[in-house]
Formats: structure tokens, sequence, C-alpha cells
């Protein structure tokens, strides 16, 4: 069986692996933030004192992916009109139009056309103010009218 110190070292060597590996996938996340419009704007949706920095993930600090964090990755993790036109949580609110870029011209190191009311793009029910969301059809042709009207 193992020493007291034989186990001492075990522990503290899987421990110390445990953040390395939390350190890294802070940092990954923190590269892409600065991929998509307002990566550094998006709030936890229960708490929105809160920033949500993984935004590709399930959980603020990270764990398993989210639709937007898989959408993310089939563009080869960069910000497409592609990806800016999905509505990756399904909640009737492009990823755009939650991240602040309605109009998909955002690129790195500009400002977004929007920097308030963003929105989460991978939690269905967290979508921008004045926008109906869930995926309503009827409601998304409000906003069109909407938005047509604002740029008219
Ligand atoms: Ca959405």
């Amino acid at each position: 069986m193992w020493s007291t110190v034989e186990r001492t070292t075990f522990a503290l060597s899987v421990l110390f692996v445990a953040l390395i590996l939390l350190a890294g996938e802070a940092r990954a996340y923190g590269m892409y933030q600065d991929r998509i419009p307002n990566g550094y704007n998006v709030k936890d949706p229960a708490d929105p004192r809160r920033s949500w920095p993984a935004i590709g993930h399930v959980t603020a600090s990270g764990g398993p992916i989210n639709q937007f964090g898989d959408d993310f990755n089939a563009q080869g993790r960069r910000w497409t009109i592609q990806l800016c036109r999905m509505d990756s949580d399904g909640d009737g609110a492009s990823n755009g139009e939650e991240l602040g870029d309605p109009d998909c011209e955002w690129r790195v190191g500009l400002e977004p056309k929007r920097t308030t009311g963003i929105t989460h793009p991978g939690m269905k029910g967290d979508y921008p103010p004045n926008m109906s969301g869930h995926g309503n059809s009827n409601l998304r042709s409000q906003k069109a009218v909407q938005i047509k009207s604002e740029t008219s």
C-alpha cells in the first residue's frame, strides 16, 4: 500500500494537473472573446451583474460546449456572416442581434454597432430588449417590421 507521503504526493500531482487544465481552458475561451462582437459584454442571464466569459460553453466558466460554441467551431472559430445570421439557441434572435451586430458587419477590432442590451447567444430565453423571442415566427415578423421602420 502507499505511504502517507506517496498519497500526498499523488494528490498534489492530481491537483496540479487539474489547475493547469483549468488555466488552459480559461485562456482558450479568453482568446475567443476577442473574436466575437461584445465578447466581453455577455452577462449571466440569471444574474446580469456577473459576466459570462465562456460564451460557447454551458457554464460561465466553461464545461461542455453549447450550441453557439458548436456553431462557432463549425465556422472555424471565427465570426462569419453565417454565424451572425444563425440563431444558435433558437430563441428567435440571431446571434448578431444578441451580440450587438444586427447587420453582420462587425470584424475583429471594430466597435460593435450596439454595446448595450447584449444577450447570450447560446441560452434560449435570454434575448435582446424589444424582442419577443421563443422562435415565434409571428413575433419575428413584427420585429422585422420594427427594424425596417427604424432604418428607414
Ligand atoms: Ca438566439
